[in-house]
């Protein structure tokens, strides 16, 4: 039996509107922001994360990737991150539109990722599967993959199925039906947690400038559902009380349903923070804003070549 051609992944320009972007996330459930943010945003954010990659082991399973390394406390070591990317206008419109059953929605996770050569594609999967829990009736997770290098043809940009976010819970892709989202350095992928997807294959050359192929993964789910990541663990009062109010929000310093995410004798969270401030008046200055500076990201040798 042949296979339908994959309808292709919608793209979108930073000039988009909102309504192209709730469109192709209703329809595809993915879809890529060329350029939302500019190279230079992506090379200071390379710059900030590089000196702790080699502290990150590298995967040890097929999904996680022999070739793949995932290092965590990108909120915390990535002032760019927080500054351009957490709460970029085009997450912040998807997350509203996609996450819309929950009364908010969090970031979740937020991982620096290196894809090096000879990596094989990682399996089709639903992020959703990651819970261990049964089918949930609405979108729980928005994911923003944002290309610190290109992505393209061979150095492992992620492989999607558009449209499968409506699949019924026992289909499986089948080949042939997953497409390329190819993007340049500084656009946005979104993909929600419905729809298949999987790193694809690194057949670059390892000793190609720029081989190894670099991401941010934020992950944002629905209120009600366990962060990935205990941020408030990582990110206590002590380390985040400069930070935006909108980002400690959305890092988890918020009631997350009508009676759920309390803090003390059923407070807002947030309370840890304004007490921090008000005992650490300079803990809350924040500083100003840099202009990121151009870095270029060095090469990694490749575990796998
Ligand atoms: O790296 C990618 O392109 C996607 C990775 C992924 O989907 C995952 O690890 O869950
Ligand atoms: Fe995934």
């Amino acid at each position: 039996m042949s296979v339908a051609p994959p309808s292709p992944i919608p793209r979108l320009g930073p000039s988009s509107s909102e309504a192209d972007l709730r469109d192709a996330l209703s329809e595809a459930g993915c879809c890529v922001v060329e350029q939302a943010v500019s190279a230079e945003v992506m090379d200071a954010v390379a710059a900030e994360m590089l000196p702790f990659v080699d502290a990150t082991a590298f995967g040890t399973t097929d999904f996680a990737g022999i070739g793949t390394r995932r290092t965590g406390l990108v909120v915390g070591r990535s002032r760019t991150f927080r500054d351009h990317l957490a709460r970029h206008p085009f997450v912040v419109s998807a997350g509203d539109h996609v996450l819309d059953s929950a009364l908010v929605w969090n970031l979740s996770f937020a991982h620096f990722f290196e894809l090096f050569p000879g990596e094989p594609a990682q399996l089709l999967h639903r992020d959703t599967w990651k819970y261990g829990a049964p089918p949930f009736p609405a979108e729980v997770d928005l994911n923003a993959l944002w290309a610190v290098t290109d992505f393209n043809e061979t150095n492992g940009a992620t492989r999607l199925v558009p449209g499968s976010h409506l699949w019924d819970d026992d289909r499986r892709p089948v080949p042939g039906e997953d497409v390329g989202a190819f993007a340049p350095k500084g656009s946005v992928l979104f993909y929600t947690g419905k729809v298949f997807h999987g790193g694809g294959a690194h057949t670059g050359d390892a000793d190609a400038e720029d081989s190894v192929r670099l991401a941010v993964n934020a992950q944002h789910s629905v209120g009600w559902l366990g962060q990935t990541e205990r941020m408030l663990l990582e990110y206590p009062p002590h380390v985040a009380a400069s930070w935006d109010d909108d980002l400690l929000r959305f890092i988890g310093y918020q009631r997350t349903g009508p009676a759920l995410g309390h803090w003390r004798n059923a407070e807002d969270p947030f309370l840890a923070i304004e007490e921090y401030r008000m005992a650490n008046p300079s803990a809350a200055a924040v500083p100003p804003e840099t202009v990121p500076p151009k870095t270029v990201p060095p090469k990694k040798e490749s575990p796998t070549s």
